[in-house]
């Protein structure tokens, strides 16, 4: 049965899961930067999402990792229009990875239906009127400052705590603006200005950010940390890691995973999922 909107937002409610696949149309993007920019690239990697499981699509034409310079709106939307429409075509929910309201305009006009901000709606004023006018589902994400500093001074007292906050907080400003909190997502950022205890404490800490009543996305695929602590250098090497730590969010609550290797996800959460069933079988 392919994944409605509505079932995405009522996940945290239901325990269905659902895998984001990650398309970035980007020359620098860290782990796949260059690799999906002709359009013929892109919508073939799009399908093979789809193949493998994913039911929501996320498209970006910006890298936000550490250090990354911008991309003006104009751009964006260039790299955008030749493969949004084809991965509309797939049947996927699609997903608009970026801050800009120009961008998202474009995306939503293009048949997108959620607009990942990982800036939730502080980097550009117009972009949660956007949001609310559209009746669109938006994820906020928690970040310390910019991508270009994100990961200089980074200082929490109590992390989860501090994230949840601030997501209760930029709930309430997409509410002031419009926005339906029925129709947001929460993300606790991980890898933005967070070292790896951070990052740790995060995905451990999901049945906190569970409090705000909103569905949570997780997106911890190939990210530096997993290489801080298996070794690997190499973020496509990372998979392995990256399944491990999204199944550990999973474990604590998280229904919406932002990963780039949609498969070994799917096939790991197919097992855990036959495993907390047996228990609950036999628990009554
Ligand atoms: N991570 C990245 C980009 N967008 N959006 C959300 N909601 N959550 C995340 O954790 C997240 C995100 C970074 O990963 P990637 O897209 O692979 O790299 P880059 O930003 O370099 O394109």
């Amino acid at each position: 049965m392919p994944a409605t909107l509505n079932d995405i937002l009522q996940s945290h409610r239901t325990g269905r899961a659902f895998v984001m696949g990650i398309l970035n149309v980007t020359p620098d993007s860290f782990s796949d930067g260059g690799e999906f920019l002709t359009p013929a690239a892109a919508l073939t990697q799009a399908r093979a999402l789809v193949m493998d499981g994913a039911e929501i699509i996320d498209v970006g034409a910006e890298s936000t990792r550490p250090g990354a310079s911008r991309v003006a709106p104009a751009d964006q939307i260039a790299r955008l229009g030749e493969v949004l429409p084809g991965v509309v075509a797939t049947g996927a929910c699609v997903s608009v990875d970026t801050t800009r309201s120009e961008v998202a305009r474009f995306a939503l006009d293009a048949g997108a239906k959620i607009v990942n901000d990982v800036s939730a709606g502080l980097d550009d004023p117009d972009l949660l009127p956007l949001v609310a006018d559209r009746g669109a589902a938006m994820v906020l994400m928690h970040m310390r400052g910019q991508p270009a500093t994100m990961q200089e001074d980074v200082q929490y007292q109590d992390v989860v705590a501090e994230v949840r906050d601030f997501l209760a907080e930029r709930l309430t400003a997409a509410q002031r603006a419009g926005v339906d909190r029925e129709r947001c997502i929460v993300d606790p950022g991980i890898g933005f200005g967070k070292r790896l205890e951070h990052n740790l404490a995060l995905l451990g800490g999901v049945d906190e950010l569970l409090t705000l009543d909103r569905p949570v996305l997780i997106g911890a695929s190939r990210k530096r940390f997993i290489g801080e602590l298996t070794g690997e250098d190499e973020p496509a090497q990372r998979v392995s890691g990256s399944v491990a730590a999204h199944l550990a969010a999973w474990r604590g609550g998280a229904t919406l995973f932002r990963v780039h290797d949609v498969r070994p996800f799917v096939s790991a959460l197919q097992v855990a999922r036959a495993v907390a069933a047996a228990r609950s079988d036999r628990d009554g």
